[in-house]
C-alpha cells in the first residue's frame, strides 16, 4: 500500500466507531507510525544551519529543537537531501544592501516583492554551516540555494525568479523519487516554498510539522499553512512516520 493510502486508511479507522478504533488496536490519539517511507520517498532537510538557530544571524525561535527530531527521522529514509541557504556578501535579500531599508521590511524586485533580511548565511562562513549536531551520514545530496547575488531562493527547487531551476526535481525524478517529506527551517519560508514547488512539480508532499520551526512574520505562518493545504501538501507529525 502506498504511504499515502495507508495513512488515509488509518484515518478512516480513526473516524469510524470507537469499537472499530479499539479493535484496530490503535492506542495513540493519532494514527502513530502509519506512514512508511519507501524507496520512492525522500526526506528533505531544509536549511538547518547556524544562521537560523540561536546565536545565528537570523535565528528562528526554537530552531535547535528540530535537530534531534530530524536525526531520528533519517533512519526511516533511503533518500535524504539537505539544503543550505548560501548567499553572496551583499546579497539582494539583505536589508543592508538597500539604502534606507531595515530588516523585515520589503522591497520590490524584478521578480516580485522581496522580504529584506538581516545579513545571513554568507557562503563559507560558520554562520552558513550546518548545525553541528545534525547527524545525517546517509544524506546523498547537499543543495545550495540563493547563491546568485540578485535573486533569492526560498525553494529548494526553483529560485525566486520563478524560472531558474536548482536541478533538485531532476535529481529526485532520475532516482525514482515521487514523494518528499519536508523538514527544517523555516516552516513559513523555505520549508513552505519547497513543499509548494514539490506539488507544482508533481511530487506527493508532506511537511513534518514538529520537525520545522517558523519565523512567523506578519501572519506568514498561518498564510503558509493555508497555501500548503490548498495545494495538497499533507501536514503530519514525526510520530506519524514509521
Ligand atoms: C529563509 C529567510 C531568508 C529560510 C532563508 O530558510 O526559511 N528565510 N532566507
Ligand atoms: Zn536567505
Amino acid at each position: 500500500m502506498p504511504a499515502d493510502a495507508s495513512f488515509e486508511f488509518s484515518r478512516r479507522i480513526f473516524l469510524g466507531s470507537t469499537a472499530a478504533w479499539l479493535v484496530a488496536g490503535v492506542g495513540a490519539a493519532r494514527a502513530a507510525g502509519t506512514i512508511k517511507p519507501g524507496p520512492k520517498s525522500a526526506l528533505i532537510v531544509v536549511d538547518v544551519q547556524n544562521c537560523f538557530i540561536d546565536g545565528g544571524t537570523l535565528p528562528v525561535k526554537g530552531g535547535a529543537a528540530v535537530v534531534p527530531v530530524i536525526n531520528k527521522l533519517a533512519a526511516s529514509f533511503d533518500n535524504i537531501v539537505v539544503t543550505q541557504d548560501w548567499h553572496t556578501p551583499g546579497h539582494a535579500s539583505f536589508a543592508s544592501t538597500h539604502a534606507g531599508k531595515k530588516p523585515f521590511e520589503t522591497t520590490s524586485m524584478p521578480y516580485g516583492t522581496q522580504v529584506l533580511w538581516p545579513d545571513h548565511c554568507v557562503q563559507g562562513s560558520d554562520d552558513a554551516a550546518l548545525h553541528k549536531d545534525l547527524k545525517l551520514p546517509t544524506a546523498g545530496l547537499i543543495i545550495r540555494k540563493g547563491f546568485r547575488k540578485d535573486v533569492d531562493s526560498y525553494s529548494a527547487f526553483v529560485e525566486a525568479d520563478n524560472k531558474t531551476k536548482t536541478g533538485l526535481a531532476g535529481y529526485l525524478k532520475e532516482r525514482g523519487v515521487d514523494t518528499v517529506f519536508v523538514t527544517g527551517l523555516a516552516t513559513d519560508f523555505c520549508v513552505a516554498w519547497t513543499a509548494l514547488d514539490a506539488r507544482k512539480l508533481g511530487f506527493t508532499a508532506y511537511v513534518i510539522e514538529d520537525a520545522t520551526r517558523a519565523i512567523d512574520l506578519n501572519g506568514s505562518l498561518a498564510a503558509a499553512w493555508k497555501k500548503m493545504s490548498e495545494a495538497g501538501v499533507k501536514r503530519i507529525q514525526a510520530s506519524d512516520v514509521a
